[in-house]
């Protein structure tokens, strides 16, 4: 019951801030929202490794940690609805026929890396090799960080482009970049690229929306058409 004269108390004041700060985040563009998420990771405030720009990329990871898989424990599940469900090692995944790209890595929110040398299998050859049934609508991939999640449509997930990479910069993926395996989309932006790739899932219908899709950025992320940009236009 606050009269006139009546200091504002403290908790009133946190109020409106925490107000300000939503119709901040709310009115600005949705790449806002992915900033804000990750300022305290970026600003270094829970100490996880990698907080920095490590390279010429940022790390990100919405857990605050940076989850380590040993390369020789290390295994890579495909399955749902296919006829071979498979676990394969990272031996057997450099065994596969490897393919290598170079393309600029972008995230949203607006850093570039460009030309970043990438080196793994294409999605493509592991779902052939696990037999996923032609009529399976969408893949969906699983990280060993037990949170983040993403998806493509199974014709996005065919595409010559998209790798299970385990190497970056002539380099076996280190664990900040989502080693010893990641998701590589190339024409996607980066939230795309799910780091710490364990499980690849393919289901029969569509996939449920990625961890950013969920938060308002587009399911489909493709770079300079999506998220409310125009490259064409500008
Ligand atoms: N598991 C997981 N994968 C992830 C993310 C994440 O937070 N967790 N961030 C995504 C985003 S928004 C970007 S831009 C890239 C960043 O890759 P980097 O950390 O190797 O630079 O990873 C993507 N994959
Ligand atoms: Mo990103």
């Amino acid at each position: 019951m606050a009269t006139a004269g009546t200091p504002i108390g403290r908790r009133i004041v946190l109020g409106l801030l925490a107000a300000g700060a939503l119709g901040v985040v709310a009115g600005t563009r949705v790449q806002r929202g992915l900033e804000w998420a990750l300022a305290p990771i970026l600003r270094g405030g829970s100490g996880l490794a990698g907080l920095l720009p490590v390279g010429r990329f940022r790390i990100y990871s919405v857990t605050g940690a940076t989850p380590v898989r040993d390369r020789v424990t290390y295994r890579l599940t495909v399955d749902g609805f296919v006829d071979t469900p498979l676990q394969v090692t990272l031996d057997e995944l450099e065994a596969m026929p490897p393919t290598e790209l170079v393309r600029d890595f972008q995230c949203v929110t607006g850093w570039r890396v460009p030309r970043v040398p990438w080196a793994g299998v294409r999605l493509a050859d592991l779902l052939d090799r696990a037999g996923a049934r032609p009529d399976a609508a969408a893949v969906r991939f699983h990280s060993f960080d037990g949170l983040y999640t993403e998806s493509l449509t199974m014709d996005q997930a065919r595409r010559d482009d998209v790798l299970v990479a385990y190497e970056m910069e002539h380099h076996p993926l280190p664990s900040v970049h989502g080693g010893p395996v990641r998701l590589y989309v190339a024409p996607m932006y980066g939230y795309k690229s799910l780091k710490w790739l364990d499980r690849i899932e393919v289901t029969e219908g569509s996939a449920p929306p990625g961890y950013w899709a969920e938060r308002g950025y587009d399911q489909d992320a493709w770079v300079g058409r999506s998220n409310g940009r125009d490259d064409a236009a500008t």
